[in-house]
């Protein structure tokens, strides 16, 4: 694959068996390492998820966060678009026992695929801000701080 300096950062992660994420020492050894001390679970499809109509629309609007947005998909599978340093967005397939780590700043948006289902760990450094900030959102600080480094040769 084709790696850029949007998608290394991002860093798609690695060799989690999704199965036990109940009882799961490599996933503790993560929270612990990189501090992801809140977590919830969040199932994505049209009878599971209130307003769903509503949200899927939310998810696939491009926007930034403040914090970083990291995401373990437990089941089903679905797409993370982010933007690359030309500003070309780059599609992430994501599938079970896949962890992505969204830098805060970076632009992105989320779609779940054909199978319209998609259920999800979401894991936070402290207590969760879900707000999203629908581009253009150039004027903050984490969006600078971002920039700064995708420019970085
Ligand atoms: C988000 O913030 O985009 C979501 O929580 C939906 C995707 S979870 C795989
Ligand atoms: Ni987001």
């Amino acid at each position: 694959m084709l790696m850029t300096r949007a998608l290394r950062y991002s860093g798609v992660c690695c060799s989690l068996d999704a199965d036990k994420y109940e009882n799961d020492p490599e996933l503790e050894k993560i929270r612990r390492e990189r501090n992801y001390s809140w977590m919830d679970i969040i199932t994505i499809t049209r009878d599971k998820l209130p307003n769903y109509e509503e949200k899927i629309k939310m998810f696939y609007e491009e926007h930034l966060h403040l914090d970083d947005e990291i995401r373990y998909i437990l089941d089903g599978s679905g797409y993370f678009d982010v933007r690359d340093a030309e500003d070309k967005w780059i599609r992430i397939s994501m599938e079970k026992g896949d962890m992505i780590t969204l830098p805060a700043g970076i632009y992105h948006r989320f779609t779940v695929d054909e199978k319209n289902y998609v259920k999800a760990m979401r894991l936070f450094v402290g207590d969760p801000v879900w707000t999203a900030y629908n581009r253009p959102a150039d004027h903050f600080e984490a969006r600078a701080q971002y920039v700064k480094f995708l420019a970085q040769a």
